[in-house]
């Protein structure tokens, strides 16, 4: 049991190395801890930036979501004091999204690998990760009999999340970089059709409430959540009458309700590991970043940092080349950075201040001013839309 990339975790930016890689003929295997079918049932992101879609379609990994992909590029803010749209798909460099489900970007990920004849491993659990400071690392696992086994490696690519064994492996001198936002969400996923043809964010003194497309039938609401409590507190019944209310559906006509047939409890926070790469231990995706998902970058960053690893491992592999590999951490820590900054934004500009002191109130003060702006300056109009595709 050895490849020269053993690739942990099997989700957007595992699968995406893994089929770069195995395309250029390099030696590698994916170990992923989750049987099949949830691979490629998880439902999580939705929106892709135009970048990403390049990065898919050069690799010939778009046919999916070029069929049962839609463009995407309106957005819609509703507030107390009325509501205002931003095309944003015309405005900045005139990107849209596409809206194609995570799960089925990752079904169509690991079909194609299949197909290729890529090697994986489900059900198989990467425990630690060692000597990645030499160059022959190694990664126990527990493997899918319960038994434990042992991959070699001269290269390990951690895709396996934020709670995955890359990171526990990491070493003392990894910095990590972590912000709470002190906002929590519930993250729903309702049985019905989407009620606006826009992303909908909508501020109410109840809190935040957001609204996006994902299929004809399923649509994701998001609502600001009371920290601390668990996510099957609510009724439907109080969902939907919190959703109605904050959406201010009496302006803006009903939306459509529907069974509620996932929720998750969010907390959002954001964090950075620093530097990606520690000797022959790679971070990408989940494992290396985690922006807040107020600003829909995780899955986007995900695939574009597995192409940049791609291609310093081909390099490597192929040349004997380890520039790219050298500057691999550098080159995504700018694109994580900028992430990172624009959700920040997108936090301060969704959520009100949670106290009730002077300080809160300025902030509040500040928050509306900012909605303003956006509502009103075509320079801010097309920094936003810049920044809300782009990666
Ligand atoms: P993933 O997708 O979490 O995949 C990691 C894989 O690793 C496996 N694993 C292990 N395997 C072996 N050994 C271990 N010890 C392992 N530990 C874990 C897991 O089973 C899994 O299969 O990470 P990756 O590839 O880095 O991709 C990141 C994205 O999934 C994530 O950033 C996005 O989903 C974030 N996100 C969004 N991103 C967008 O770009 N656009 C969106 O619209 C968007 N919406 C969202 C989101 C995240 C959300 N959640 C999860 C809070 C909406 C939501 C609700």
């Amino acid at each position: 049991t050895s490849a020269d990339v053993v690739i942990l975790g099997a989700g957007p930016a595992g699968l995406t190395l893994g089929n770069l890689l195995h395309a250029a003929g390099i030696d590698c295997v994916v170990l992923e801890r989750a049987d099949r079918a949830h691979v490629r049932t998880r439902a999580r992101a939705g929106f892709l930036a135009a970048n990403t879609v390049r990065i898919l379609e050069r690799h010939g990994l778009a046919d999916g979501l070029h069929r049962r992909g839609h463009p995407h590029g309106t957005c819609e803010f509703r507030t107390g004091n009325g509501s205002f749209r931003l095309d944003y798909g015309t405005l900045g460099r005139g990107e849209r999204h596409t809206v194609y489900p995570q799960q089925d970007l990752v079904t169509d990920l690991l079909t194609h690998y299949l197909d290729a004849g890529g090697r994986i491993r489900f059900e198989t659990e990467a425990r630690s990760v060692r000597e990645v400071t030499g160059p022959r690392p190694t990664v126990d696992v527990r493997e899918a009999d319960g038994r434990p086994g042992r991959w070699r490696a001269r290269y390990v690519a951690g895709c396996d999340g934020r709670h995955g064994a890359a990171r526990r492996s990491l070493p003392a001198s990894a910095l990590r970089h972590h912000r709470d936002h002190g906002v929590t969400w519930l993250g729903l996923l309702a049985e019905a059709p989407p009620s606006l043809d826009a992303v909908g964010y909508a501020m109410h003194p109840d809190g935040f409430a957001g609204h996006m497309a994902r299929t004809a039938d399923i649509t994701r609401y998001y609502l600001q959540y009371e920290p601390g409590v668990p996510g099957d507190a609510w009724s439907e019944e109080r969902i939907w009458a919190a959703l109605d209310r904050r959406m201010y559906t009496a302006e803006h006509g009903p939306l459509h309700h529907g069974r509620i047939v996932q929720r998750s409890v969010i907390n959002l926070e954001s964090d950075v590991v620093e530097p990606l790469r520690h000797g022959s231990l790679l971070l990408a995706g989940d494992a290396a970043s985690l922006p807040a998902p107020a600003a829909a970058k995780g899955a986007n960053l995900a695939v574009l940092e597995a192409e940049l690893l791609a291609e310093a491992l081909i390099d490597e592999f192929s040349r004997s080349d380890s520039r790219a590999l050298d500057r691999y951490s550098r080159r995504c820590l700018d694109h994580i950075w900028r992430a990172q900054e624009f959700a920040h934004w997108m936090i301060q500009l969704l959520h009100a201040p949670a106290g009730a002191d002077a300080e809160s109130f300025f902030h509040e003060a500040m928050r509306r001013s900012r909605v303003e702006s956006l509502r009103t300056s075509r320079t801010h109009q097309d920094w936003f839309a810049e920044n809300y595709v782009g990666i």
